[in-house]
């Protein structure tokens, strides 16, 4: 009866050493081989000893564009890449105690130290402008604003955030902050976490510090990344923090998340910030009948609602999906609604940041079927660019014409240095040339999306399974915490720079 769980579920239980100058240098030497290979330019016009390629010849030979003032930028979030775990006042969060708690991540990884992004953040937007990126999708740590989760705010941590957003304005990257990525206050879950409503309620409070600080340099924000992912991988598998499993506890925590999130927009209103836009990071899936089947096609409607309907409904209709309420019972979400909830959690939303990474299959049960899509690295990911198209146009079917961005798109590949201290990831570049040309589908189609971010800008703490995934365009080398750009990065700064795609490369 009860949901299959489709993300992670598979998921095994178990500084810069190179100076900015030689990062930069190996970028251009990197760049140089790029657009030989990549070139967008017809083969006729490629010389190995020619000029680079004159903008007019790319534009005419490129493939697919994008409309004018298209955003392209990178992501990632605080806990995955910023380390310095116990610098400056913060507060310990979910993921130091989940993190440290024997048996929960892979290999016993925390993120104490991960990218060294607190401390290496200049080289590391020094590198992003490099690349071209236009605007950089980051996360704000709760516990470095109000280390405890309520009260006492951390000047620290603000004035982290300020110097970061300041050295992305200075070059050119506007910011898109992300106020929750799952790192909340451990003081918070030990008061009951998003079990609790007044988490809702501190959620606010903490957004509201995090505006007026930030709300004149910060254009674009969103209150909760990936709610589903809470629910279903922290809550019901306990393979993410708070690693509980348990369903009730798991939808009273998703009604009270959604109700943050609403509160978080209605403080973001009374802020006033002059042209702030705010909305959450969904993801979604598009969930396929193994076959045709009305028994198949039946718990594709369920699936669907499990993925999808269950948290854009009540944030964009302002209602719970009748099948949902039907489908969860007495587990958790009935009980946890308030008279006046489901008004505030229905916010009108300037933007809409859309997560895609899979499609979804089931079989009757509903039960989750194996896809008939190669996999990424991950065991959970089928690759299907057409996924994000077919999501894209349901979105602006069902839920209206909200101005989108893809707030994340990538997958893992089994990354290395090879004996040129190059990454040739060949695989995600054909992952990303099908995944962006998906979207410019659904451009063409008329869904109003403005932009795309890649995730991830460099390899990081990826949950449960601890450093052992590589999503970065960036290489890390943990030993040392060197950056290397990988052949995806110097191929999408070619995207960038040309506002489109070439020819497509070939399949590896
Ligand atoms: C998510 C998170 C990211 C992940 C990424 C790859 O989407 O789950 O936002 O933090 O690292 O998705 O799994």
């Amino acid at each position: 009866m009860f949901q299959l769980l489709t993300r992670r579920d598979f998921v095994r239980m178990a500084g810069l050493t190179a100076g900015v100058a030689a990062t930069s240098q190996l970028l251009l030497a990197c760049m140089a081989t790029t657009t030989d290979v990549l070139s967008t330019a017809a083969p006729t016009d490629v010389q190995p000893t020619s000029p680079p390629t004159k903008a007019a010849d790319q534009q005419r030979a490129l493939q697919v564009v994008f409309p004018k003032g298209f955003l392209w930028g990178v992501a990632t979030s605080a806990y995955q890449i910023e380390g310095a775990a116990n610098v400056d006042g913060r507060g310990e969060s979910v993921w130091d105690r989940f993190s440290h708690t024997p048996g929960r991540v892979l290999n016993g990884d925390t993120g104490d130290v991960a990218d060294d992004h607190y401390h290496r953040f200049e080289q590391d937007f020094d590198l992003m402008q490099q690349l071209g990126v236009q605007t950089y999708r980051f996360s704000i740590a709760w516990p470095r604003i109000v280390p405890t989760g309520a009260g006492a705010v951390n000047q620290q941590g603000i004035d982290f955030y300020k110097r970061l957003v300041e050295a992305m304005l200075k070059r050119d990257i506007q910011p898109m902050a992300t106020l929750f990525h799952w790192d909340l206050p451990q003081a918070l879950q030990d008061l009951g976490g998003w079990e609790s409503r007044d988490t809702a309620q501190r959620f606010a409070e903490y957004a509201d510090t995090v505006y007026r600080a930030l709300g004149d340099q910060v254009k674009l924000w969103l209150t909760l990344n990936e709610p589903k992912t809470v629910v279903d991988v922290g809550y019901i598998l306990g393979i993410h923090a708070p690693g509980v499993q348990d369903r009730t506890r798991a939808y009273t925590a998703l009604h009270h998340m959604l109700l943050g999130h609403g509160l978080a927009v209605q403080a973001f209103r009374a802020a006033n910030i002059s042209d702030g836009k705010i909305g959450a990071a969904m993801n979604v899936s598009p969930v396929y009948p193994i076959d045709d089947t009305p028994a198949a096609q039946a718990a594709a409607v369920i699936q669907d609602g499990l993925e999808n309907r269950l948290y854009l409904d009540p944030m964009i209709h302002g209602y719970y999906p009748a099948d949902m309420l039907e489908h969860i019972g007495d587990l958790g979400l009935k009980a946890a609604i308030q008279p006046g909830d489901l008004a505030t959690i229905n916010q009108p939303l300037d933007i809409l940041g859309i997560n895609y990474y899979n499609p979804i299959y089931v079989a009757p049960g509903p039960q989750i079927a194996q896809a008939p899509h190669e996999y990424s690295a991950a065991s959970w990911q089928p690759m299907y660019a057409q996924g994000m198209y077919d999501m894209l146009t349901r979105i602006k079917r069902d839920y209206g014409d909200l101005p989108l961005y893809i707030t994340e798109n990538g997958a893992p590949f089994d990354d290395e240095l090879n004996a040129d201290h190059q990454v040739d990831d060949q695989r995600r570049v054909r992952f990303l040339y099908d995944h962006f040309a998906a979207a410019q589908r659904a451009i063409s189609d008329g869904v109003n999306l403005q932009g795309y971010y890649v995730w991830s800008f460099m390899d990081n703490f990826e949950w449960a399974e601890g450093y052992n995934q590589r999503w970065g365009i960036i290489y890390v080398d943990y030993a040392t915490l060197e950056r290397v750009p990988k052949q995806s990065a110097l191929w999408y700064s070619e995207v960038i720079k040309n506002n489109g795609l070439g020819d497509p490369p070939a399949k590896r």
